[in-house]
């Protein structure tokens, strides 16, 4: 028996486990007290992390379809198969035939990270897609547009604020998001105890809500108004401190007319607020010692989601807390990814090229979920005939997943890097299955990044792979070689295989570690060998000041009435009356919710963590219920312009009324030929069947998945 130190990556918030192995065998899994990061929090995915592991409806190598269903071939078969195909596609239809959609777990691992900015370009695409643009592309477009990097992402700095207001965001189910938080629930308990406060702004009360000091009921899709009439106040108040930012934030002067035309009261009837409710709230964020604003899904995934979000830095900036401690601070990893990745990548720039169909802007050279599918079904030179899935389920994801689905069956040619076959990948050609993270050494190069603290941590195999098996990096690797050689000829091909090799992931960590801020600037001098020497992680303190000299912005200064947010005001300007109307209306509006046992569309397959309450169900305000003749536990129908779902109702008065909740992910047992069969036994539809692809942010393409106009009605037999 052995113990190894590791941290979770099924979550940004990374807890640090203690894995006990048993003759290769993971056979307890527990928190690591002496996480500096986490203390010993888990969450319980992170305990039925060894069920993955051990999971018989995991597929162990490669397959290829035929007509008579899944046939296992040899990695090399498999590799040669798809770099063919992949060439095959390119030469007949250009680079740009060929798209990538890159799901959410890419980003748990330094292979993906690192090696699919490589293969896209050796292919010559631009065809990018991940679900960065069903989540967060407001917050990366806004770091481009302020502070010069996607990837430069302010965090509240929790451990030492005094007042935090959480908009549109769970962490104490979602562990924290773009905030590295591990027990954030520990550290929000540890505001109140300074004598602080959590105020929640949220169409339902949440867990998160629950645990606050106060909670504010808004109308789904209007954060952008509720917000605006917070500045509004915090400047004709005259509250505004920007402190310390005036010396490199230009445009302050500029709000002002634009938040003009909404005051609390202009604002109160479309999002439901009481005008001196909101009042209040910006005296008090203005007022606290120390404070942040956080938002997360609930304002990026609404048609507002970069003015909204852009409102967000607006007030954390007009009171003073970027860059300060206990306010909106940026990490300062020791794998500078924000400074790497925007040097070696082309992720740095906004708008430089556009989709073919609908014409939406790149945002860190991504093109938006919301217009894959047209991409794919639409002819003309350009169009999408070959598609690389990587750890993703967009099927289940993307809004309408109908359209989605029958998108990717439509294409020429379709593999998958992933573990299951999934809703998403049932369409591929071939599946490629990488060995689970504890098989492979791990380092985290993206979450650091966002983290509350400076730390950083290397993770070493915990488990043997099974013999011929692949890790995610060795797959990425093994395809962009024989890429590689169809461009350069084999033999360059082998000598940059071999560099690469030697390179990951080690040497890379370690030249990254040495010439990153705590190799050079800080008295650390971190090298991977010293990392090493610290199981459980290194503790690199609290956040620190870093502005302006990480700014990467061309001339080191924050332009924050940037010409692309003014551009798009008009269009918030006009929609305050037509959110007013619709509040008086009786129409429904659908938001989503998440479960600490869940995990987007997977881990569905693991008994221990799909019991109880984890289930698929509609909350609805018990009103709501009684006038459509709707009582507990009755079915009801949910329809969209898209479509139609069903779900059993669960009444409760934690929903704001004309609100209906629905979590996505779910609806296994919808579609025929998935290998997780104990998640498509379970009950329940995917909301993204009723999704509209229609509805999204224009400014970053990012899909509206908030906030979606239903009709409720009873099921009739
Ligand atoms: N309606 C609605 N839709 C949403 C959301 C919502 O709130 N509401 N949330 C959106 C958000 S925030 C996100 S991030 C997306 C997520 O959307 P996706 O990223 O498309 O979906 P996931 O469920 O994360 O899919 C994970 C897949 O990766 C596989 N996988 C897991 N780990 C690994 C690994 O290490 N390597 C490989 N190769 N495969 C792996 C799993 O088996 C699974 O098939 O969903 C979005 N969709
Ligand atoms: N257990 C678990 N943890 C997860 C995940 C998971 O699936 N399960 N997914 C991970 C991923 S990929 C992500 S991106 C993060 C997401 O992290 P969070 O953003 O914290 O996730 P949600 O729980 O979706 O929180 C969104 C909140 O916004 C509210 N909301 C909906 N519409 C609106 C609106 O219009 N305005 C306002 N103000 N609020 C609104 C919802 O009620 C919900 O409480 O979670 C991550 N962590
Ligand atoms: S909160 Fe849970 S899933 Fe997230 S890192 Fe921690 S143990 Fe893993
Ligand atoms: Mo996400």
């Amino acid at each position: 028996m052995s113990v190894h130190y590791r941290s979770c990556n099924l979550c940004e918030a990374s807890c640090g486990l203690e894995i006990t192995v048993e003759a290769n065998r993971v056979v307890g899994i527990r928190g690591d007290r002496e996480d500096p990061m986490s203390q010993g929090y888990l969450c319980p995915k992170g305990v039925a992390w060894q069920d993955l592991h051990n999971d018989p409806d995991r597929l162990r190598h490669p397959v290829r379809r035929t007509a008579a269903g899944w046939e296992r071939i040899g990695w090399d078969e498999a590799f040669d198969l798809v770099a063919d195909r992949l060439l095959q596609t390119r030469a007949r239809h250009g680079g740009d035939s060929i798209a990538f959609y890159l799901g959410n777990p890419i980003t748990h691992g330094w292979g993906p990270i690192i090696l699919i900015p490589m293969l896209l370009k050796a292919l010559g695409t631009r065809q990018r897609y991940s679900a960065a643009s069903v989540d967060q592309q407001p917050q990366h477009l806004l770091s481009y547009l302020l502070f010069g990097s996607p990837l430069l992402l302010p965090v509240p700095d929790v451990d030492r604020t005094d007042f935090l207001l959480v908009v549109g965001g769970n962490p104490l189910v979602s562990n924290g998001s773009i905030m590295t938080a591990p027990n954030i629930k520990r550290r929000l308990e540890g505001i109140r105890e300074r004598g602080g406060r959590v105020v929640v702004v949220d169409p339902r009360r949440t867990e998160t809500a629950r645990s606050a000091d106060a909670h504010h009921f808004i109308r789904p899709g209007t954060d952008v108004y509720f917000l605006a009439a917070m500045v509004q106040v915090i400047i004709t108040e005259g509250l505004a401190r920007p402190g310390r930012a005036r010396d490199y934030v230009d445009g302050i002067a500029a709000i002002e007319s634009m938040v003009a035309p909404f005051t609390p009261e202009a604002v109160s009837e479309a999002t439901g607020m009481p005008a001196d409710v909101i009042r209040q709230l910006a005296r008090d964020l203005a007022g606290a010692r120390r404070a942040a604003v956080y938002a997360r899904l609930g304002v990026c995934q609404t048609v507002y989601g970069t003015s909204a979000y852009w409102l967000v830095h607006v007030l954390n900036i007009l009171t003073g807390r970027l860059d300060e401690a206990g306010g909106w601070m940026l990490a300062e990893p020791a794998f500078d990814l924000p400074v790497i990745g925007a040097k070696t990548t082309d992720l740095i720039g906004y708008d430089r090229w556009r989709s073919r169909v609908r014409g939406i802007p790149e945002v860190a050279a991504e093109f938006p979920t919301v217009t894959l599918a047209d991409e794919i079904l639409t002819p003309g030179p350009g169009q999408v005939r070959a598609m690389v899935l990587v750890a993703g389920n967009p099927v289940l994801t993307v809004p309408d997943g109908r359209r989605i689905d029958a998108a990717l069956a439509d294409l020429d040619f379709l593999v998958s890097v992933d573990y299951y076959v999934n809703e998403s990948n049932r369409h591929a050609d071939v599946i490629l299955p990488p060995t689970a993270a504890l098989e492979r050494e791990e380092f985290d190069v993206v979450f650091p990044a966002v983290s509350v603290r400076n730390h950083v941590r290397w993770g070493p195999r915990v488990v043997q792979p099974a013999p011929d098996t692949r890790s995610d990096a060795e797959i990425l690797m093994a395809l962009l070689s024989r890429i590689d050689a169809a461009n350069m000829g084999p033999r360059r091909a082998k000598a940059l295989d071999q560099a690469r090799r030697r390179l990951l992931p080690r040497r890379l960590v370690d030249i990254a570690l040495r010439i990153g801020p705590w190799g050079v600037r800080h008295r650390e001098r971190l090298t991977l060998r010293k990392v090493q020497r610290f199981p459980h992680g290194l503790d690199l303190g609290p956040l620190q000041s870093v502005l302006p000299r990480r700014l990467m912005t061309s001339d080191k200064r924050i332009r924050l009435d940037h010409p692309v947010v003014t551009a798009d005001w008009p269009r918030v300007v006009a929609g305050l009356e037509k959110a007013t109307v619709d509040a008086r209306s009786e129409q429904m509006l659908l938001i989503g919710r998440r479960h600490l046992r869940s995990n987007n569309s997977w881990m569905h397959n693991t008994e221990r963590l799909t019991t109880g309450s984890n289930t698929y169900s509609l909350l609805m305000h018990p009103d709501d219920g009684a006038s459509r003749g709707l009582a507990d536990g009755d079915r009801a129908v949910i329809s969209s312009r898209v479509g139609e779902i069903a779900a059993d109702v669960r009444l409760t008065d934690d929903l704001m009324p004309g609100v209906v909740c629905l979590p996505h992910g779910w609806g296994h047992g919808t579609r025929d030929g998935v290998s997780w069969l104990h998640a498509a036994s379970l009950d329940g539809a995917s909301v993204n069947d009723i999704t509209d692809d229609q509805r999204y942010d224009p400014v970053s393409g990012n899909a509206a998945v908030t906030a979606l106009p239903v009709t409720v009605r009873a099921a009739t037999g």
